[in-house]
């Protein structure tokens, strides 16, 4: 286990996506909860067993680290590859088709966008873009493309592509911030608002900041959204994580609590949370609890050296 600095925040990104995945899993697709709730299902529950949302980011960290950096062939292989043995974790409809497509001989190049009109808007690549935010921490624009190639492997849809380099920027960002520095929410949701290259996201991120005081969770809900679309889905994460800044467990108790896409929600929070706080803060009564952990952290290991 690492002590403090940049390993615990690599570790506390990639556990902290993963359990927030896994608990939020329990309440996908179902409305608005009560904080203590969610807390009693932190509790009870005996294995935080993750979906397609860290199946995925375990994809992109297996490529990146293999290649050294980000090969797009290679990434194609590491998600089917993973897809085809664990076919039951819960995939959007989107990827398994093209997937299938790209078996049938389609180029991975064009495959994506042959799904709905435009391609897919989808949060599926903004859920497993955590990596490549740690991997490129240092480097915005360098960053941004990497996140655009990688979600277009499935999702070539710009609001899909977008929230992707937006969820990575925010885990950047919050790499960047050491865990004791009081974090300046306003100039995090400025510099993301910099960032963001599209209007919806833009005015997303602009009425956050108004938000922050807002108790009322159907509020938030409304403003921002919980859906599956990578616009109803990235700020809200984001917004989460600005919430609760301080403590890794209230801001996943607090996003699951939003309903909606909540496994997917709770993992891009926790991705943020974590790379700010570090793993130790994450509750150990969760961390002892998450599937395949050893593994994931190896992944988080594998990454910080590349990185350094
Ligand atoms: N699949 C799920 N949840 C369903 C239930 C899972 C259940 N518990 C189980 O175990 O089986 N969750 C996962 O899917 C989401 C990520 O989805 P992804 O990868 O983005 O998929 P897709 O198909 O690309 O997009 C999702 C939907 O968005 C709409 N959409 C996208 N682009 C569109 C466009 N251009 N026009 C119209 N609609 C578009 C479609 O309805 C897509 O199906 C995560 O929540 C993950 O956890
Ligand atoms: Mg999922
Ligand atoms: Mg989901």
């Amino acid at each position: 286990m690492p002590g403090e600095g940049l390993e615990s925040e690599f570790f506390g990104c990639l556990v902290g996506a993963a359990i927030g995945d896994g608990l939020g899993a329990w309440r996908e697709g179902r409305g608005i909860a009560e904080i203590e709730e969610i807390e009693h299902l932190g509790e009870r529950l005996e294995q935080l067993t993750y979906t397609d949302d860290t199946h995925m980011t375990i994809g992109v960290a297996e490529s990146l680290i293999e290649s050294n950096g980000f090969d797009g062939e290679h990434m194609v292989q590491a998600l089917m590859r993973n897809h085809e043995a664990e076919p039951w974790r819960g995939y959007g409809p989107g990827p398994p088709r093209i997937f299938r497509m790209i078996k049938n001989g389609e180029s991975w190049h064009s495959a994506a966008s042959k799904i709905y009109t435009g391609g897919s808007f989808g949060n599926g690549a903004a859920m497993r873009v955590a990596p490549i935010g740690l991997l490129y921490y240092c480097n915005p624009a360098k960053l941004r493309e990497i996140a655009y190639k990688s979600s277009s492997i499935t999702h070539s849809h710009e609001l899909g592509k977008e929230g992707a380099a937006l969820q990575a920027y925010a885990v950047a960002l919050a790499l960047n911030m050491a865990p004791g520095e009081e974090i300046d929410r306003d100039a995090f949701i400025l510099k993301l608002q910099k960032f963001a290259q599209n209007q919806i996201y833009r005015e997303k991120l602009a009425s956050m900041r108004k938000l922050l005081d807002e108790q009322d969770r159907q509020q938030i809900v409304v403003a921002l959204g919980n859906g599956i679309e990578a616009s109803r889905s990235v700020p809200t994460a984001i917004y989460c994580f600005l919430k609760q800044p301080r403590s890794y467990k209230d801001c996943i108790i607090y996003a699951v609590s939003l309903g909606g896409d909540t496994d997917t929600i709770a993992s891009m929070a926790g991705a943020i949370s974590g790379a700010y706080l570090g793993v130790n803060a994450i509750p150990p009564m969760w961390r002892l609890k998450l599937e395949n952990r050893a593994y994931i952290e190896a992944l988080a290991e594998g990454l910080c050296q590349i990185t350094t």
